[in-house]
């Protein structure tokens, strides 16, 4: 258990902030209408403090991270022309466009023999010629050849799209998967619940509602998940707000999301990024921070808010240990998806740079499972405040 958490108010400088602060401290959940005033305040350094006082009462100065292998099995999608944000899909003949046969994908896991690998994160595209069969023969053989790594695979979209050419409910599409080896499902797909939002960026993409729905029916069977929001394109605060009260509900009814993970928009190479005059040019790292941060105060019945170093940076990533977050995306090895869309980070980080990184912010490093499960913690280095 940590330590009991003092919060320094004289870190708050916006008056709107404290009385926040107070019912924060007092486990009392905060209004949407808190949760817009959170992310207008321009006291950064504030928002700050009360989303580490709320973590650390949480996971005191622990950060965890997986080593988990991203595998992007079909770039194919039949959505590639209304998600207009973006830069991975492709139309079947198009340039570019492919789907691993399954040697492929054998051979692309087998990175993981060797390596500390404990998870595969397997997500793609809405390819027709990618069904039941193409996944749960994918899943079977992954865990024949690597009994010991947990898959978690599948958007919420991707699930629906199954079911829907499959002709099969949401329940016995996750039913058969889990049969052949799905153990957890992540947060993708989510994007901004907000109708209006929806429509500009993805258009024929399942509703916010339809996207809430299956998670429900993953944590009814018991099927853990993690969600996200993709931030920085023609989202409201008000809208974010809206979308995190969505999860929020959710959270309240089962209990089945693990994480939130933020996800930065990547203007390249896609068509928004051109409608809106951003190519080149990323979220900023303040809009970054307070998405962390606010995920941390207004999910209050989440454990868990992730911070993804590919899209927002390692060292922005670092900072954010300071702002609410208490796990980091882990050694992912080749990614595909936001590299496409304009991400200069590497692919893949080692666990030294991990350590350092997560030491350097005066944090605790502890590696875990893909359940939070601590599997180790590297709590030996008493030069870890001096990176
Ligand atoms: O749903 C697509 C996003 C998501 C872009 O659950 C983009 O642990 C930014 O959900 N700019 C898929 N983002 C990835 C995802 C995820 C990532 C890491 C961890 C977990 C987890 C889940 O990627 C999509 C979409 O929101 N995305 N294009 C882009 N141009
Ligand atoms: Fe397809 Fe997903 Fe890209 Fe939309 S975001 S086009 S559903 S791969």
């Amino acid at each position: 258990m940590p330590p009991a958490v003092v919060l320094d108010r004289s870190r708050i400088s916006d008056p709107a902030l404290h009385a926040i602060a107070d019912r924060v401290m007092a486990g009392e959940r905060l209004t949407p209408a808190e949760g817009v005033a959170l992310f207008r305040t321009s006291d950064l350094l504030g928002l700050g403090t009360i989303a580490d006082a709320a973590n650390r009462a949480k996971h005191g100065d622990r950060v965890t991270f997986a080593a988990n292998q991203h595998i992007n099995p079909t770039n194919v999608c039949i959505l590639r022309a209304t998600c207009v944000f973006c830069s991975y899909a492709r139309l079947p003949k198009e340039d570019g466009a492919y789907r691993y046969t399954m040697d492929q994908v054998w051979a692309e896991a087998e990175q993981a023999a060797g390596a500390m690998t404990r998870e595969f994160h397997i997500v793609g595209g809405l390819d027709m010629k990618a069904g039941l069969a193409y996944y749960t023969e994918m899943f079977r053989g992954l865990k024949a050849r690597h009994p010991q790594v947990h898959i978690k695979a599948l958007t919420a979209v991707e699930i629906a799209h199954i079911a829907r050419i499959e002709k099969m409910s949401v329940r016995d599409v996750l039913v058969a998967l889990r049969e052949a080896g799905l153990d957890t499902m992540p947060g993708g797909g989510a994007e901004v619940f907000s109708p209006g939002v929806r429509a500009t960026i993805a258009d024929r993409k399942l509703a916010g509602s339809e996207w809430i729905d299956v998670h429900r029916v993953a944590h009814g069977l018991g099927i853990r998940t993690n969600c996200t929001m993709l931030y920085g394109h023609v989202e409201t605060v008000e809208d974010r707000i809206h979308h995190l009260g969505m999860l929020r509900d959710l959270q309240n009814e089962t209990g089945g999301f693990l994480a939130y993970i933020p996800l930065a928009y990547h203007p390249d190479n896609n068509e928004l990024g051109a409608e809106l005059g951003r190519q080149g040019t990323a979220t900023t790292g303040v809009d970054d921070l307070k998405n962390l941060a606010v995920g941390r105060l207004f999910l209050d019945n989440f454990d868990h808010v992730k911070s993804h170093w590919i899209m927002v940076t390692p060292a922005l990533s670092q900072l954010s240990l300071h702002f609410g977050v208490n796990d980091l995306e882990g050694t992912v090895v080749r990614e595909k998806i936001y590299h496409e869309a304009g991400a200069h980070t590497a692919q893949a980080m080692s666990l030294d740079e991990l350590l350092r990184i997560i030491r350097g912010a005066g944090k605790i490093p502890a590696e875990r499972d893909s359940f939070y499960n601590v599997i180790r913690t590297f709590d030996d280095d008493p030069t870890r405040a001096a990176a």
